[in-house]
């Protein structure tokens, strides 16, 4: 049973360009590109969020994105990559995706949903220490 649409592109029910698939992992061309080659790296299972990839999937999913980040270089003539993942906001498909954009100087992405803020004074300590107490206790 397929519960998304990526489910159904790794299942072939959905045409797709794609790049990479081996058993854990599939690689294809998003179908509205931030830039040409903009591409999705998915576990081949069905994971939502980065939150629940399980350990054993984390070096295929992971190597294979920086794998297809190596190749923007050589296939595009781009000079760095924008390697990212919604979860949960601004996550338009349920199923964990990582995006890999190839880049160049100049290519328009300036700005692009960053946003900047300050911190006001002690806010820098406070937020490091509520992280780093969560990671002592993790699941939390
Ligand atoms: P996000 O907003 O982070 O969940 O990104 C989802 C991406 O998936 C978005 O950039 C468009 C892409 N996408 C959605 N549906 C399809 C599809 O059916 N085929 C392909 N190739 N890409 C899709």
């Amino acid at each position: 049973m397929t519960s998304d649409i990526f489910c159904q592109i790794i299942a072939g029910e959905l045409a797709t360009t794609e790049v990479w698939r081996d058993d854990l992992v599939v690689a294809f061309l998003d179908h509205r590109p931030v830039f040409k080659g903009h591409v999705l790296v998915c576990p081949t299972r069905h994971v939502e969020t980065l939150l629940d990839l399980p350990d054993e999937l984390v070096v295929p999913l992971f190597s294979a994105a920086r794998s297809i980040a190596a190749a923007m270089g050589p296939a595009l003539g781009a000079e760095g990559t924008f390697v990212a993942i919604n979860n949960v906001v601004s996550q338009s498909v349920p199923h964990l995706h990582v995006h890999v954009v190839p880049r160049s100087k100049g290519d328009g992405l300036r700005g692009f949903f960053w946003p900047r803020t300050r911190y006001a004074d002690g806010e820098e300590a406070d937020h490091a220490a509520r992280i780093r107490e969560a990671l002592t206790r993790p699941g939390q």
